[in-house]
This record gives structure tokens, C-alpha cells and sequence, in this order.
């Protein structure tokens, strides 16, 4: 009886231990090169990561006016699955220090293709033109992600922020002070982005996320067309 109890035991530690060294495994994700096709400045010419699993790390280039359009913003579609671990973190790209000073900017893509502000950052922190987001803000708005879906992960060179179709800010202006991530504020638009208020600074990038995972492109299709159907049911 004893000695098949302990083998018993014995079973469940061995399974634990294979489970802890396959978890990182599982944890890191692709890493994900926006390459020569830019990443477009809305929902609609936005990359979709179109990777199986959690995304590790985002490269890509702010290539300022070599492009014919500008290339001033990239944005990314994405799927957060994990809201609570949820993090992004700007560092210079390949090819050493980047004349870039990166600001981050999350929106949730919602039905009809409405992509509402969530929350913005220019400095993470005093001291480095480093840009980060958190699950949290903490500019008093009390915005959180809360909830796991489609969301669109923009970065710009400073100072080009979103606005909407009347040409408002979608942010509380606090996110431009070091150490402020800032939800929508008093004076914020409709806060669906519509387009940018201006170009900004230049360079490469590296984002490291946590809590991210690619958008399979027939899924994010379905889920945009989805999206349509229901605005369009919704303006009958
Ligand atoms: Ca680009
Ligand atoms: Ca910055």
C-alpha cells in the first residue's frame, strides 16, 4: 500500500517538473520583423501579427520621409490574451542607438471597426526617451485592459500623437509628462483614431511584449468582418 501511494507520488512530481521545464518553452513567443511592407498609421493598413502563440519582441523602422506616404507611425494588430501580465517596452533597434524617441499608444478594437484609445505613454520613466504600457494606468483616468481581444498597438516618433475625425486628442495630454501612462482625459475626442496631428522623430525600434499573442489572419479577418456586420445591422 505504501510503496503505491509513493509511486503514485513520485508520478505526480515527475509530471510537475516536465510541466516547469516545458513553461518557458511555451511562454516565448516568435519574434516579429515588420520588414520592407510598412506598417500603416490605422486599423485599416495596420500589420496583422499573423503568428500561432504569444509574441515575444516587435522590430521595425520609423523611416520619417523615406517613404513616398511618410512613414511616421506603425501600428500592429493583436490579440491580448493575458490582460493582467499584459506589458510593452520600446528599446533602440538593430544598429545600435536610435535617433527615435518612441511614444506607445493601445487601442481596443471594438464592433464596426471603432479602434478606442486605451492608453498612451511617451517616457516610461525620467531620464530616457524609453516608452512603455502597463495593464494599468495611472494617470487617475482608471483605465485598465481588462478584458482579453483584438487590440491595435501603435508606436510614433515624438511628438506625433493620434487624433480624431475633428482633429482632438485622444489623450489625456498628462502621458507627454516622464512616467505618465494616460487614458482618455477631460477634452479627449470621440476617441475612435482617425489619423495623426503631426510627423515626429525617426529610427529603428524593438517593443517587448508580455501578454501578447498573434492574430491568425483568417481569425482577424472574421472577427472584422463581424465587426462591419454589426454596425451595419446597427445604422438600420
Ligand atoms: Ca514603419
Ligand atoms: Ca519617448
Amino acid at each position: 500500500m505504501t510503496s503505491y501511494l509513493r509511486a503514485d507520488v513520485l508520478l505526480s512530481v515527475a509530471l510537475s517538473v516536465s510541466a516547469l521545464t516545458l513553461a518557458p518553452v511555451a511562454l516565448a513567443g516568435p519574434d516579429w520583423d515588420e520588414g520592407a511592407l510598412d506598417a500603416g498609421s490605422t486599423l485599416g493598413s495596420a500589420q496583422a501579427i499573423s503568428v500561432n502563440g504569444g509574441i515575444n519582441t516587435i522590430t521595425g523602422k520609423l523611416a520619417g520621409s523615406a517613404f513616398m506616404v511618410g512613414d511616421y507611425q506603425d501600428c500592429f494588430l493583436v490579440y491580448i490574451d493575458s490582460p493582467q501580465t499584459f506589458s510593452i517596452s520600446t528599446s533602440p533597434g538593430a544598429g545600435g542607438a536610435s535617433s527615435l524617441d518612441p511614444m506607445l499608444f493601445l487601442f481596443r478594437v471594438e464592433a464596426g471597426n471603432f479602434t478606442r484609445a486605451i492608453m498612451a505613454n511617451n517616457d516610461f520613466a525620467g531620464g530616457s526617451s524609453a516608452a512603455g504600457l502597463r495593464a494599468s494606468t495611472n494617470d487617475g483616468s482608471g483605465v485598465t485592459v481588462s478584458t482579453a481581444g483584438l487590440y491595435l498597438i501603435a508606436i510614433s516618433g515624438f511628438a506625433s500623437q493620434p487624433i480624431d475625425a475633428t482633429g482632438a486628442a485622444l489623450f489625456n495630454q498628462a502621458f507627454l509628462q516622464p512616467g505618465v501612462i494616460a487614458g482618455p482625459g477631460p477634452g479627449s475626442g470621440d476617441l475612435n483614431l482617425f489619423a495623426w496631428n503631426a510627423e515626429g522623430s525617426s529610427g529603428t525600434y524593438v517593443l517587448t511584449l508580455e501578454g501578447v499573442s498573434g492574430v491568425p489572419a483568417p481569425g482577424a479577418l472574421s472577427l472584422l468582418a463581424l465587426g462591419g456586420l454589426i454596425a451595419r445591422k446597427r445604422r438600420r
